[in-house]
C-alpha cells in the first residue's frame, strides 16, 4: 500500500466519529499524492503525513454561564492547536449549536494550508462552541463571552495562538473577550483579531473575507479571458463573508441576485441591495423575511429539505459563503446544466467532494476556500502587524495589500497545479503550494 493510502486508514481508523474531518483530510492527502510520490521514502521516514494530520494539541473545557432567568446553562468549549511550523496558531471562535470536535478539527487542518498560502508566519488552529448566539441578549452573550474565555485564556497570547471570529463570532464576541483576556492577564496585546478599531483592529478587516474572495474571483475570470463586469451572481449565507463578497461583486460591475440564511433564501433579480442587507442581517440581527417585506423586487423562499435553494437561479459565478457541505451533487448539476463558469468559496468546505469533483469534471473553475476565503485571515495577520509596531495604516493601504495577496495566492496555485501536471486543479494547487511551505518548516526543525 502506498503511503498516502496507509496513512489515510490510519486517519480513518483513529477519527470515525468525526467525518468532516475524515472529508477534509481525504481531499487534501488525495490530491498530494505526485508530492508524495516523488518524496515518498523521506516522508514516510519523518512521519510528516501522520504528523500533519495529528493536532499539536486539542483543548476542551465547560462554560458555565447564567442567563437572564437566572438558570445555569453549561456549553463545551473547544481550541485545537493545530500545526505551528510557521507560525503562532491562527485561526478562528465559531459559536454555533452544531459545533463539536471533529468540526474544530476539519477547520483547524484546513487552516493550517490556508495559512500557509497566505504567504504570511501564521500556524493553523481553530476553535469555537456549540453555544448559540441566535435570540441571546447582550448581557447573555457577555455573559457566555467572559466564561469562555476565563478558561481560554490559558492557551493562547499574542505569541502563541491568535483566535479570530468566524460563524456566530463577530466583533461584539470578539470586544467581550478581549476585554476577558485584559482583566485575567494584565496584558494590552494582538491576542484576537477583527477587534473594534479603537481598541486595535484593522481597517478592513470586517470586509477582507468577502472582498478577497472577488479579488481571486476577479484574477481568476481575467486569467481565463474573462471580467466580472455583468456577471450574475449566486452567492448563500447573509452573514459577514456573504455581506461584503456581494458589496464587492458589485464594485467590480457584476449582479449578485442570491443570499441566503439556515431558514430561507432570496432572489432578488434586481440585485441584491447591500445597504437593506446590512440593515437587516448586521443591525436589527433579523431573518431575510425582513429584507424581503422592505423589497419589492425581492422574492423569499423557505429553506426546504431536498430543494437546490440559490443553486436553482441561473449563473455565471457561484460563491458559497455560508458553511460546510451545502452545495452538493445535485446542487453541482444544477449549476452545470444553468451553464456555471466558475465557483470558488467563501465558507470553509461548502463543496461536497463528488460536488466538487463534478464541476471539475465538467469544466467549472473550481476554487476551494483555502485558496479563496484566505483573505480574512490574511488581514488578521495584517492585524497582528499593525498590533506589534502599535500603529494603524489606512483603508487603502490593507485594502491594496489583501488584494495583492489574493492575487498572488491565485497564481501560487496555478502554478503548483501546472508544476505537477494539474494544470486548472486549482484544489490540488492549493493543497500543494499550502503543503510545500509547512513540510520544509517541520523538516528543517526536527522531530516535533
Ligand atoms: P456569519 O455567522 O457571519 O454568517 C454565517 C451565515 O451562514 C449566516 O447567514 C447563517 O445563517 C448561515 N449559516 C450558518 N450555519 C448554517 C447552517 N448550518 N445551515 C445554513 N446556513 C447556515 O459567519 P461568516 O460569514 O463569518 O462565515 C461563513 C463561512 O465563511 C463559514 O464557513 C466560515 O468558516 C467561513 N469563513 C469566515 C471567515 C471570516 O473572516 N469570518 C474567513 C474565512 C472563512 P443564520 O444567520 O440563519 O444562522
Ligand atoms: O476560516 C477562517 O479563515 C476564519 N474564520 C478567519 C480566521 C482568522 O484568524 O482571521
Amino acid at each position: 500500500m502506498g503511503y498516502v493510502d496507509e496513512v489515510l486508514e490510519k486517519v480513518r481508523t483513529k477519527n470515525a466519529a468525526e467525518p468532516e474531518f475524515l472529508q477534509a483530510v481525504e481531499e487534501v492527502l488525495d490530491s498530494l499524492r505526485p508530492v508524495i510520490d516523488a518524496n515518498e521514502e523521506l516522508y514516510r521516514k519523518e512521519a510528516i503525513l501522520e504528523r500533519l494530520t495529528e493536532p499539536d494539541r486539542q483543548v476542551m473545557f465547560r462554560v458555565p454561564w447564567v442567563d437572564d432567568k437566572g438558570q445555569v446553562q453549561v456549553n463545551r468549549g473547544f481550541r485545537v492547536q493545530f500545526n505551528n511550523a510557521i507560525g503562532p496558531y491562527k485561526g478562528g471562535l465559531r459559536l454555533h449549536p452544531s459545533v463539536n470536535l471533529g468540526i474544530i478539527k476539519f477547520l483547524g487542518f484546513e487552516q493550517v494550508f490556508k495559512n500557509s498560502l497566505t504567504s504570511l508566519p501564521i500556524g493553523g488552529g481553530k476553535g469555537g462552541s456549540d453555544f448559540d448566539p441566535k435570540g441571546k441578549s447582550d448581557r447573555e452573550i457577555m455573559a457566555f463571552c467572559q466564561s469562555f474565555m476565563t478558561e481560554l485564556y490559558k492557551y493562547i497570547g499574542a505569541d502563541t495562538d491568535v483566535p479570530a471570529g468566524d460563524i456566530g463570532t463577530g466583533a461584539r464576541e470578539i470586544g467581550y473577550m478581549f476585554g476577558q483576556y485584559k482583566r485575567l492577564t494584565n496584558l494590552y496585546e494582538g491576542v484576537l483579531t477583527g477587534k473594534g478599531l479603537t481598541y486595535g483592529g484593522s481597517l478592513a478587516r470586517t470586509e477582507a473575507t468577502g472582498y478577497g474572495l472577488l479579488y481571486l474571483t476577479e484574477e481568476l475570470m481575467k486569467c481565463h479571458g474573462e471580467s466580472m463586469e455583468g456577471k450574475t451572481v449566486c452567492v448563500s449565507g447573509a452573514g459577514n463573508v456573504a455581506i461584503y463578497a456581494i458589496q464587492k461583486a458589485q464594485q467590480l460591475g457584476a449582479k449578485p441576485v442570491t443570499c441566503s440564511d439556515s431558514t430561507g433564501w432570496i432572489y432578488d433579480p434586481e440585485g441584491i441591495d447591500v445597504a437593506l442587507l446590512k440593515e437587516v442581517k448586521e443591525v436589527k440581527r433579523a431573518r431575510l423575511t425582513e429584507y424581503a417585506a422592505a423589497r419589492p423586487s425581492a422574492q423569499y423562499h423557505e429553506k426546504k429539505n431536498g430543494e437546490h435553494g440559490v443553486w436553482s437561479i441561473k449563473c455565471d459565478i457561484a460563491l458559497p459563503c455560508a458553511t460546510q457541505n451545502e452545495l452538493d451533487i445535485e446542487d453541482a448539476k444544477m449549476l452545470v446544466a444553468n451553464g456555471v463558469k466558475a465557483v470558488c468559496e467563501g465558507a470553509n468546505m461548502p463543496t461536497t467532494l463528488d460536488a466538487t469533483k463534478y464541476l471539475q469534471a465538467n469544466g467549472v473553475w473550481f476554487v476551494g476556500g483555502k485558496a479563496a476565503n484566505a483573505g480574512g485571515v490574511a488581514t488578521s495577520a495584517l492585524e497582528m502587524s499593525q498590533n506589534s509596531e502599535r500603529l494603524s495604516w489606512t483603508f487603502e493601504e490593507v485594502d491594496a495589500k489583501l488584494k495583492t495577496i489574493m492575487v498572488n495566492i491565485y497564481h501560487n496555485i496555478d502554478d503548483a497545479a501546472k508544476r505537477y501536471g494539474k494544470e486548472g486543479d486549482y484544489v490540488a494547487g492549493a493543497n500543494i503550494a499550502g503543503f510545500e511551505k509547512v513540510v520544509n518548516a517541520m523538516l528543517a526543525q526536527g522531530v516535533c
